[in-house]
């Protein structure tokens, strides 16, 4: 049984995405950063970054913090979305590490400024959406050849992905400009774990479609 501590944002949805999408159970622990939750001392134990999500695996004791190490973890537990193929292994981390490099920092100071803080900075505004389109750019000449991100398997690459592109309204890129990851967006949002994993820890008006 796995404790997931976790709020409704990208990071903390990539998480309870793959604890549905490997049949996992879990316990569900709301940490509202809204309301500074994250930095209550038992929080701080298991994630000293003052960051969800995180989880406690207690089947063996171990916590762990940072999104993508979570997904490694569990794909690892599970032997699943994952592959092993040299190739596909390797692309697969590959594109995870673009998530939490690229597209997990850009599109969240792009939520910063054109979301939460309109107006204060016309240049980071600019800067940041610009970075956003350039990343869908890059995503989606990728998903041209290669029906999910590491080729032709959906693998913890795309689960760490989705959710950033499903905050499309709040960094204003017209996802329709970029066909292949239109195709691949919608192809997720219709997995039932993903619908389930989406609502984790508070129910949602639904998935936003482009
Ligand atoms: N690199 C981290 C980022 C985690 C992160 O930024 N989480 C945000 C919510 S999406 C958070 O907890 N923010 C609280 C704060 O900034 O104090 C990961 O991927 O787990």
């Amino acid at each position: 049984m796995i404790d997931l501590y976790t709020w409704s944002t990208p990071n903390g949805r990539k998480v309870s995405i793959m604890l549905e999408e490997c049949g996992l159970e879990y316990t569900t622990h709301a940490i509202n950063i809204g309301k500074d939750e994250q930095f209550q001392p038992h929080f701080l134990e298991i994630a000293p970054n003052n960051r969800i999500p995180a989880i406690v695996d207690n089947d063996n004791g171990l916590t762990l913090f940072e999104s993508g190490a979570i997904l490694m973890y569990l794909a690892e537990k599970t032997g699943k979305f994952w592959p092993q193929d040299f190739e596909e292994k390797w692309r697969t981390v590959e594109w995870l590490m673009w998530q939490m490099g690229g597209v997990g920092p850009m599109i969240g100071q792009a939520h910063h400024f054109i979301k939460n803080n309109k107006g204060v900075s016309e240049y980071s505004e600019e800067r940041y959406l610009n970075e956003s389109k350039r990343l869908y750019g890059v995503l989606d000449r990728r998903l041209e050849d290669n029906e999910y991100m590491a080729g032709g398997e959906y693998t913890i690459a795309d689960i760490a992905t989705w959710p950033w592109i499903s905050r499309f309204e709040w960094h204003t890129v017209d996802m329709n400009e970029f066909p292949n990851v239109v195709r691949w967006y919608k192809a997720i949002a219709a997995r039932p774990a993903v619908e389930k994993g989406y609502h984790v820890p508070v129910e949602q008006p639904g998935i936003p479609m482009p």
